[in-house]
């Protein structure tokens, strides 16, 4: 039972995994894995792929004959365990030159070199088959605002995204590019905060068509913001072109934690809507282990991700077939079918006819609507007590 399956699309990445466990206030408490060993690891735990930042695979200053020695252990890896790659990105972060941002620091050379960057690692994530391409820009941000313009830092990423959607075509790579908002960390603030910045800012794109979202549970989470409302306005807008699963307190840091570990009701909404939609992308955790965790417990860490999803599909599949609850959904969604005249497109006639309605308010504001039996019976339904 709940054992992950090809089609389940679960994912990780090489940082997930390869995480050592270190913090602004502690060293690593775990030994480094090389991305091949991470890859055996995944085909253990039952996972279907793996994604990387370029630097997960090919360290920043690796030589030519260093990196082709890597990617040729990486490839028999994915060869032996059938581990794909569905999702590249670049790590536009760790290294001091961006300690200003990369597409939106104020030096135009680190702007250029940030292109560069961002174009070798396409090369490298379509040479491995990824379709996705990730763009999270923890460095675009500020501490203070007395430097940098929003407009400005706006405008230089939307050149260089334009810029990189040109190349993309230009080599013929098919990427679909999937931004990803976070509010702070590592800045103070980090520009498009939100899932839902990130989707108006596409449509001013040269080719939005070619770029959507990959939201994080984590980071509207930390805003304080409903996740599952933010999903659901990307999948509306035909943008969810990957997902980023894991779990956080609101308020807190970045945590990062397993999928499923802190909220149980909101973690189960959102494998519903995914499941209700026939959401067919990557299922990636970008998550990792508790710091106390050794290798064992990492390989825990991840079959819970995995096997928590599974769990949760279930029970919205019971959600489904739970007659008292679909009995008082029902009830709350009731439509007599009275209003329909006054709905759909505009029309002259049509405002001039509910304009002159006469509505019984009071009525209107009596029917019932058990909210609070529905989320007992949800409770009940994940507790397993149903
Ligand atoms: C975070 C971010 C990152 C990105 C990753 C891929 O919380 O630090 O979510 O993990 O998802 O860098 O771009
Ligand atoms: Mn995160
Ligand atoms: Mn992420």
């Amino acid at each position: 039972m709940y054992q992950p399956k090809a089609e389940d699309k679960f994912t990780f990445g090489l940082w997930t995994i390869g995480n050592v466990g270190r913090d602004p206030f502690g060293a690593p408490v775990r030994g480094e894995l090389s991305p091949a060993e991470i890859v055996r690891i995944l085909g253990e735990v039952g996972a279907w792929g793996v994604n990387f930042h370029d630097n997960d695979l090919v360290p920043i200053d690796a030589s030519p004959a260093e990196a082709d020695k890597i990617k040729a252990e990486f490839k028999k890896a994915l060869d032996d365990t059938g581990v794909v790659v569905p999702m590249a990105t670049t790590n536009l972060f760790y290294d001091p030159v961006f300690r200003d941002g990369a597409f939106t620091s104020n030096d135009p050379k680190v702007r250029a070199y940030a292109r560069q960057k961002t174009m070798r690692a396409m090369d490298l994530g379509a040479e491995f088959g990824a379709k996705v391409y990730v763009f999270w820009g923890g460095r675009e941000g500020t501490e203070t605002d007395a430097g940098k313009s929003a407009l400005d830092a706006g405008k230089w990423f939307r050149e260089a995204l334009n810029f990189l959607c040109e190349y993309n075509i230009d080599q013929d790579y098919g990427y679909k590019f999937a931004l990803e908002a976070k509010p702070n960390e590592p800045r103070g603030d980090i520009y498009l905060p939100t899932t839902g910045a990130m989707l108006g800012f596409i449509t001013t794109l040269d080719h939005p068509e070619m770029v959507g979202v990959n939201p994080e549970v984590a980071h509207e989470t930390m805003a304080g913001l409903n996740f599952m409302h933010a999903v659901a306005q990307a999948w509306d807008a035909g943008k969810l072109f990957h997902i980023d699963l894991n779990d956080q307190k609101i308020g807190r840091y970045d945590q990062d934690f397993r999928f499923g570990a802190e909220n149980i009701k909101q973690s189960f909404f959102l494998v519903k809507f995914l499941e209700d939609v026939g959401y067919s992308s990557s299922r990636h955790f970008d998550a990792h282990a508790y710091r106390p965790a050794d290798l064992a417990d990492v390989k825990e860490f991840a079959k819970g991700c995995m096997r928590t999803y599974l769990i949760l599909k279930e029970k919205a599949q019971q959600f489904k077939e739970d007659a008292e609850i679909q009995e008082l959904l029902a009830e709350i969604t009731a439509d007599d079918g009275s209003m329909a005249p006054f709905f759909g497109k505009y029309s002259a006639d049509k405002a001039k006819a509910l304009k002159a309605h006469t509505f019984d308010r009071a009525a209107m504001a009596q029917r019932g609507q058990p909210y609070e039996k529905l989320d007992q019976l949800v409770f009940e339904l994940l507790m397993g007590v149903r």
